[in-house]
C-alpha cells in the first residue's frame, strides 16, 4: 500500500499524485499529523493514468485545504432564521426524526461523481437498501448519462471498450465536443508527446478551444448539430465503398437500419444544417477509412443535448462501420469528474443497483437483496434530478440530501431550482462554507475532502486508486460515508452499515461485482492502483469479439437528427443559421482551464484565480462589430425569460454563436448562465441540453477593461 498515494480529486483522467508524507508507515520521513501548509504534490511516475506528470489544478490541491472550510453541522429550525452551529448528536437526531416522519418518496438523494465509491456506496445503499426508496440521481446525470445509454445500446455494457494503453500507438485522434486540452490536461499532454509527424488531431467544436488551436484540423460545427455531420460521414464511407464489410459481418448488428438512415444526409445537408464545409465531411471519412487507428474522444459537447444519445450512437456508427473497435481503434467517452466510473459501478443513478445491475430487472433486484440482507429494494427508477425539482415545487418530494455537488449553480432553469431549494427541507454535505447551495441549506454537515480522507475511485480507462490520507483533516469533520453510517446506526440499521472503515466498505462493494462485467472481487485493495476487466473490454483471447449484447454482437442503430427551440424540418431544408432573426444567436457553455465548476475549491488558489478573466462571453469579431460593441463591452443575454450580462472577448467561435462558462460562483456573478438553460432532456437518458439555447444578445454597456 502506497502510503503518500492519492488520486487528484478533479478530472477523470485519475492521476495518481505523491505527497511529502514519506513513503510507507516504516520510513522514516512518514509522519501521521501533516497539515495543509506543508503538503506538496506531485505526478506518480508508476501511475498508469499520468506516469509522472500533472497539472497545475493537480499540482495546487494542497492549497485548497485550509479555507473557509466548514466544522461544525449548521441548522436553522425555520427558513427566516440563520443557520447555527449544533453538535452532530443534534444534527443526526434531527434527520432521524425528520426521515421517520416521511414516507420514502418524500426523499431524494442527489450524490457525486467527485465522492470516493466508499461515499457513494454507502449513500446509495442508505437510499434503496435502507429506506427503501430510489430517489436517488447524481450529477452524473448531467454529465455523462448519454453516453452510460450509448454504450448501452451499443455493446451492452458501459464499460469503456479501451484503455489508455490504446492511445499510444493510435494514429488519428478525434476531438468531438471534447476540450481536452483544458478538460483533461495530463491526457492531452500524453498524446501531444507522442505526437508524431504523421499524427493527426481533429477537433470538432463550435469554438476555437484550446483543442481545436492544438489540431491539425478544425472543424467549427454549428451547435447541436453534430447527428447530421456524423450520418453525412457515415453516408460517404458507405457511397465510396469503405465500409469495413467483414466486420460488419462478424461482429455487428442493425447495419441496415443505420444506413437508411445516414442517407437522408449527404454532405450538402451537412454544410447547410452544420456549417461545415463538404470536404471536412470526406477528410473525416477518409480518416476513418484509412488511418492506422483511430481513437475518437468526445465529452459533453455531445452528451448535454436532447440528441445526446444519437449524437453518440452516430459517432459509435462510425466505428462499428470501419472495424475500429481494439487494435484498429476506439469511440473513448472522456469522463469528467474524478469518480464518475465508480459511481457507475455503485450504481448510483436512480435506476442503478452495485455492479452494474439495474432496479428493474428481477434477478439483478434479487441478488442485490440477498447480498445486502434486505427485502423489498423497488423495482422502478426513481425521478432523475430534473424531475425531481419539478415533484419538489409540486410539494411531493420533502426532504432533498445533497452530497458532493452545488446545484444552485449547475442545475438548468435555475429559477426554478432555486424556488424548489427554497422549499424543500435541505440538506447538504459540504465542506465549504462559501459553497453556493448553502444558501438554501437548512441543515448542513461539514465533511472531509481528498486527499483527507481514505477512499477509492475509478478513472476513465477504469483504473481503481486507493487515495490514503495525506493530512489531517479539520476537526468536526467525518468522511460521507460515515455520516450515512452513522445515521442508519441511530435509526436501527446496524446490521446494513455495520461498517468501521472505509476499507470495510470497499470490501462490501468488491463483493457485489464479483461474476459482473466490472468485476474487482479479486482485486486487492493493498495492490492498488490496478483496473478491473481486459485491456480490452470485448476482444477475445484467441482473437474476435464477442460483446455484452444477448447476441454477442455490436449494434448499429439508426441516429436521427434532433434539435430544440428551432423547427426540426425547417432547419434540415434552410440550415439552422437561417433560422435566427436579428440579434439572435445560440447560446452554448462550457469550461475554463483553471477553474473547476462552481470552484468551491480552486477559486481559492491565488495562482489559478490571478489570471482569471472577469465573467466573459465569447463573440466572433463580426459579429461584435454587427451589434456595434468592442471587446470588453458587456453584453446582455436574453431568452425572453431571463437575462444575463456578461463581458465580450473575441475568439474564432462559429458566427451567430457565443460561448460562456457556466460555473461562475454566485459571488462572482448574480445570474449565472443556467438561468438561461433549458431543462429540457435527451428523451432516452434524462440528460439536460445544456449546451444550446436560443438567445438574443444586444450592449448592455460601453467599457473600457480598467472598469471591470
Ligand atoms: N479545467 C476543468 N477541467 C474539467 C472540469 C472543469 O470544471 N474544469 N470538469 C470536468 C467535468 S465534470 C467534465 S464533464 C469534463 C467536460 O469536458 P468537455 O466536455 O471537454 O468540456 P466542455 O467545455 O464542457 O465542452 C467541450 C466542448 O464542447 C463544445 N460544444 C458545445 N456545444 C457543442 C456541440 O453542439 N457540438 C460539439 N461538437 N461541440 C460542442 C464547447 O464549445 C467545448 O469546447 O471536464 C472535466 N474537466
Ligand atoms: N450550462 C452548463 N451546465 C452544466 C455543465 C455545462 O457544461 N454547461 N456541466 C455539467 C456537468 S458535466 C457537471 S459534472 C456539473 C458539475 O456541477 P457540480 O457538481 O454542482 O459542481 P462542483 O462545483 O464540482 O460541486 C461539487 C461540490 O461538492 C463539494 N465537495 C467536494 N468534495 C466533496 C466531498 O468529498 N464530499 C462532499 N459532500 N462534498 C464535496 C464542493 O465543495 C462543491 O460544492 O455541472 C453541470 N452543469
Ligand atoms: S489532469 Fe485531471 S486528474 Fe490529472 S492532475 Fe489535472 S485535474 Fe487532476
Ligand atoms: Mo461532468
Amino acid at each position: 500500500m502506497r502510503e503518500n498515494l492519492f488520486q487528484c480529486p478533479y478530472c477523470g483522467v485519475g492521476c495518481g499524485l505523491l505527497t511529502n508524507r514519506g513513503k510507507q508507515k516504516d520510513d522514516p520521513l512518514f509522519e501521521e499529523e501533516v497539515v495543509p501548509a506543508e503538503l506538496k504534490v506531485r505526478g506518480d511516475p508508476d501511475h498508469p493514468a499520468n506516469r509522472g506528470l500533472v497539472c497545475l489544478k493537480g499540482l495546487t490541491v494542497p492549497q485548497t485545504l485550509d479555507k473557509n472550510r466548514l466544522t461544525t453541522p449548521l441548522y436553522r429550525p425555520r427558513p427566516s432564521e440563520p443557520l447555527r452551529p449544533i453538535s452532530w448528536g443534534e444534527a443526526y437526531r434531527i434527520l432521524a426524526e425528520k426521515l421517520g416522519s416521511l414516507s420514502p418518496d418524500e426523499v431524494y438523494f442527489y450524490l457525486s461523481g467527485q465522492l470516493t465509491t466508499e461515499d457513494a456506496y454507502a449513500a446509495n445503499k442508505f437510499a434503496k437498501g435502507f429506506l427503501r426508496t430510489n430517489n436517488v440521481d447524481a450529477n452524473s446525470r448531467l454529465c455523462m448519462a448519454s453516453a452510460v445509454v450509448a454504450y448501452k445500446m451499443a455493446f451492452g455494457s458501459d464499460g469503456p471498450p479501451c484503455s489508455y494503453e490504446d492511445l499510444d500507438d493510435a494514429d488519428v485522434f478525434i476531438f468531438w465536443g471534447s476540450n481536452a486540452a483544458v478538460a483533461h490536461p495530463v491526457l492531452f499532454n500524453r498524446l501531444q508527446r507522442r505526437r508524431r509527424p504523421d499524427s493527426v488531431f481533429v477537433t470538432v467544436d463550435p469554438v476555437e478551444s484550446e483543442t481545436a488551436k492544438r489540431s491539425e484540423v478544425f472543424i467549427r460545427i454549428n451547435a447541436g448539430t453534430d447527428a447530421v455531420l456524423l450520418n453525412s460521414v457515415l453516408f460517404v464511407l458507405y457511397r465510396s465503398g469503405w465500409i469495413d464489410g467483414a466486420f460488419v459481418k462478424n461482429y455487428t448488428e442493425g447495419f441496415e437500419r443505420a444506413i437508411e438512415e445516414a442517407k437522408k444526409y449527404p454532405p450538402e445537408v451537412a454544410e447547410r444544417v452544420c456549417g461545415v464545409r463538404r470536404r471536412d465531411v470526406e477528410l473525416l471519412a477518409y480518416l476513418f477509412a484509412n488511418a492506422k487507428k483511430l481513437v475518437s474522444f468526445w465529452a459533453m459537447g455531445l452528451n448535454q443535448s436532447v440528441n445526446g444519445v444519437y449524437k453518440n450512437l452516430a459517432l459509435i456508427n462510425l466505428h462499428l462501420a470501419t472495424g475500429r473497435v481494439g487494435k484498429r481503434g476506439c469511440p473513448f467517452s472522456l469522463t469528467g469528474q474524478p469518480n464518475a466510473m465508480g459511481g457507475r459501478e455503485v450504481g448510483y443513478l436512480s435506476g442503478g443497483l452495485p455492479g452494474y445491475r439495474s432496479v428493474e430487472n428481477e434477478a439483478e433486484r434479487r441478488e442485490v437483496e440477498r447480498l445486502w440482507g434486505v427485502e423489498g429494494i423497488r423495482p422502478k427508477p426513481g425521478p432523475t434530478i430534473t424531475e425531481a425539482v419539478d415533484l419538489i415545487l409540486e410539494g411531493r418530494i420533502k426532504l432533498l440530501w445533497v452530497v458532493g455537488t452545488n446545484p444552485a449553480v449547475t442545475l438548468p432553469r435555475l429559477d426554478k431550482v432555486w424556488k424548489a431549494l427554497k422549499k424543500v427541507f435541505l440538506v447538504v454535505n459540504e465542506a465549504y462554507a462559501d459553497a453556493d447551495t448553502l444558501r438554501f441549506a437548512d441543515l448542513v454537515l461539514p465533511v472531509q475532502v481528498l486527499p483527507e480522507k481514505e477512499g477509492t475511485m475509478t478513472g476513465s480507462d477504469r483504473t481503481m486508486t486507493l487515495s490514503r490520507p495525506q493530512v489531517s483533516p479539520p476537526e468536526g469533520t467525518k468522511p460521507d460515508w460515515l455520516v450515512f453510517t452513522e445515521l442508519a446506526r441511530l435509526m436501527g440499521g446496524e446490521r446494513l452499515f455495520p461498517y468501521r472503515s472505509a476499507a470495510e466498505i470497499f470490501e462490501e462493494f468488491k463483493r457485489l461485482t464479483a461474476g459482473r462485467l466490472c468485476d474487482a472481487s479479486k482485486l486487492r485493495r493493498e495492490e492498488l492502483p490496478a483496473r478491473w476487466g481486459p485491456p480490452r473490454l470485448y476482444e477475445l483471447p484467441e482473437g474476435g469479439f464477442r460483446f455484452a449484447t444477448p447476441s454477442g454482437r455490436a449494434r448499429f442503430y439508426p441516429a436521427p437528427f434532433e434539435i430544440a427551440d428551432f423547427d426540426r424540418e425547417r432547419v434540415l431544408r434552410e440550415g439552422l443559421l437561417a433560422q435566427l432573426g436579428e440579434g439572435e444567436f445560440i447560446l452554448t457553455t462550457g469550461r475554463i482551464k483553471n477553474q473547476w465548476h462552481t470552484m468551491t475549491k480552486t477559486g481559492k488558489v491565488e495562482t489559478l484565480t490571478r489570471h482569471e478573466l472577469p465573467p466573459f462571453v465569447i463573440l466572433h469579431p463580426k459579429d461584435a462589430a454587427e451589434l456595434g460593441v468592442d471587446e470588453w463591452d458587456l453584453v446582455e443575454l436574453d431568452d425572453g425569460r431571463r437575462s444575463v450580462v456578461r463581458a465580450v472577448v473575441f475568439g474564432r467561435i462559429q458566427r451567430r454563436h457565443v460561448f460562456t462558462y457556466f460555473g461562475y460562483p454566485l459571488s462572482w456573478v448574480r445570474d449565472p448562465v443556467n438561468l438561461l438553460v433549458e431543462d429540457r432532456v435527451d428523451p432516452l437518458s434524462k440528460e439536460p441540453d445544456l449546451k444550446f439555447r436560443r438567445v438574443k444578445v444586444r450592449l448592455y454597456r460601453k467599457t473600457r477593461m480598467g472598469e471591470l
